[in-house]
């Protein structure tokens, strides 16, 4: 019985040594198997090559090193009816916050506007704002949308959220359906992507949406690039519909050397940082739910593979 773990990019050691330190006693493994091993009994995965599990006869369960679960489904869904485990903040949430209440400020205290002054040697104060006037709308109240929501909120600005269910967050206005979200985009003066990447939700932040939003307003992505229509988003940037727009996620990553929101004066790009995943905090997370899978328990995190989060 063992792990094997699968991710391009990420230190195969590292994990290991945190997976030793969290109580993991389980055989450890980074090299991808040859021909069928039933021994491989955990896979911990990001962006799982072509063909992986054909060799994985044994297999109990999937678990995603990051929050989202789209990339598992890249080149087609896993097999069979294996649980798939995703993390569950694991630090996660406090970063996602950061980056967020950092956009909202900086829209609300105009530093955009302020950088085109400073580029053009104008020193030209514009009206202050009080923090309540501003309105943020979160789509997706999930584990990071909600900490993005409350951290917002706690700094006295008005927070409405967008989930698929009716939730209650003290303090945060809570909507869902089309119809309020079509309203509530109106008032939008800062709107935050953090929505799963699902059949249901790519491509949903395009033209009509945009359209909807208060003018003015400055658009955040830190969830997935494809739930955004990108040649939408540069209309609705050129024509002033919004502001400017904080980009962490890209249709492509990494972003091509090529594509317009690299010079674009209205964007701001980050390489997919808003959240990194955090060896100490995850490995401990994964022992945890592989401990309780050995015990026959329930893990925290499962997704379903209907809704794709
Ligand atoms: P969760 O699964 O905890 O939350 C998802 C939220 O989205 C829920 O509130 C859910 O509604 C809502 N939702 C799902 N589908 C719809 C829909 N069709 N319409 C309206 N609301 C919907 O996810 P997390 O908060 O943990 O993570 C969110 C995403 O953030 C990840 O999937 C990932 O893509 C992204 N991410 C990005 C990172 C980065 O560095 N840029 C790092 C980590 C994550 P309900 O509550 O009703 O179920
Ligand atoms: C995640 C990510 O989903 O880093 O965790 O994007």
């Amino acid at each position: 019985m063992s792990i094997l773990f699968a991710s391009r990019g990420d230190d195969p050691q590292a994990w290991e040594t945190a997976l030793r330190e969290a109580g993991c006693t389980l055989p450890f493994t980074a090299e991808l198997p040859s021909a069928p091993d039933p021994a491989i009994r955990y896979l911990l995965t990001w962006q799982p090559p072509a063909r992986l599990y054909r060799n994985l006869p044994g297999l109990r369960a999937i678990f995603s090193l990051g929050a989202g679960v789209d990339h598992l489904f890249e080149n087609g869904p896993p097999p069979g009816d294996i649980p798939i485990i995703r993390l569950r903040d694991a630090g996660m949430a406090g970063q996602m916050s950061e980056y967020a209440l950092w956009a909202v400020i900086g829209h609300h205290r105009q530093m955009h506007a302020y950088r085109r002054r400073q580029q053009e040697r104008r020193w030209a104060p514009l009206p202050a704002r009080p923090a309540a006037k501003i309105r943020v709308l979160v789509l997706g109240l999930g584990v990071l949308g909600e900490a993005v929501a409350n951290t917002v909120r706690a700094q006295g600005y008005s927070v409405s959220g967008w989930a698929r269910r009716p939730r209650e967050i003290a303090g945060i206005d809570c909507l869902h359906g089309q119809a309020a979200l079509a309203t509530a985009l109106g008032q939008t003066d800062v709107l935050i992507n953090l929505l799963p990447l699902t059949a249901e939700t790519r491509g949903m932040i395009a033209s009509t949406l945009f359209a909807r939003l208060k003018p003015g307003a400055c658009f955040v992505n830190i969830a997935r690039g494809a739930h955004v229509v990108e040649r939408d988003l540069l209309q609705a940037l050129d024509s002033g519909v919004i502001d400017h727009a904080v980009l962490d996620v890209f249709a492509e990553e990494p972003l091509p050397e090529q594509h317009p929101f690299w010079t674009h004066p209205g964007i701001i790009v980050t390489p997919h940082i808003a959240a990194q995943t955090l060896t100490g905090p995850s490995a401990r997370q994964i022992a945890e739910n592989i401990a309780l899978l050995e015990a026959g328990g329930t893990p925290d995190g499962l997704v379903s593979r209907e809704q794709g989060y």
